[in-house]
């Protein structure tokens, strides 16, 4: 089996659906990752332990996820110098804006880099930590090269069906 290089944290379960994103973009590109949940509020020591020992056991950067008064990300920077990447979840009334101010607002010395809200922000997790990893292997490098040659293709594609649709609107 092989060692996992990144670690995808988050606050609760209630998390999940969100990160699973982050998740995928991973597995996309063949990283190996591991994903826990721990709490900055809930299991303060647990949280601060598994930031501290992780680069001992492999880990190269971190994705957090965490929604409310999130302080998960800042907590795991404080123990760290590994890139930590947060996201900031939208599990209250407040649909995520009370994430991300608590998540982009460190103070300086403790960098935390903070995607968007939601499963767009952990996507982008995601490929964000590949695009570290890929800082330094060639090999992966291309590899994101080709997605987004791929990405730029469906765009036309979507383009190519607008057109058919304007046309069976009467609009073209
Ligand atoms: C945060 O509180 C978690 O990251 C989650 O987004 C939110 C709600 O947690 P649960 O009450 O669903 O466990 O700490």
């Amino acid at each position: 089996m092989k060692k996992p290089v990144i670690g995808i944290l988050m606050g609760s379960d209630s998390d999940y659906e969100v990160m699973r994103e982050a998740a995928r973009s991973l597995q996309e590109f063949g990283i190996e990752f591991e994903m826990l949940v721990s709490s900055a509020h809930r299991s303060p020591q647990r949280t601060l332990e598994y930031a501290a020992n992780a680069r001992e056991r492999g880990i190269r950067a971190f994705i957090v996820g965490a929604g409310a008064a999130a302080h998960l990300a800042g907590v795991v920077a404080s123990k760290t110098t590994l890139p930590v990447i947060a996201v900031p979840i939208d599990s209250t009334s407040m649909k995520g804006l009370d994430a991300l101010l608590a998540t982009v607002q460190m103070p300086g010395g403790i960098p935390v880099a903070s995607m968007a809200i939601g499963k767009a922000g952990a996507k982008n997790a995601g490929l964000f930590a590949v695009q570290l990893l890929a800082a330094t292997d060639a090999d992966l490098a291309a590899r994101l090269d080709a997605s987004r040659t791929v990405m730029a293709e469906g765009v036309a594609e979507k383009s190519e069906r607008l057109q058919q649709r304007l046309s069976a609107d009467g609009l073209a």
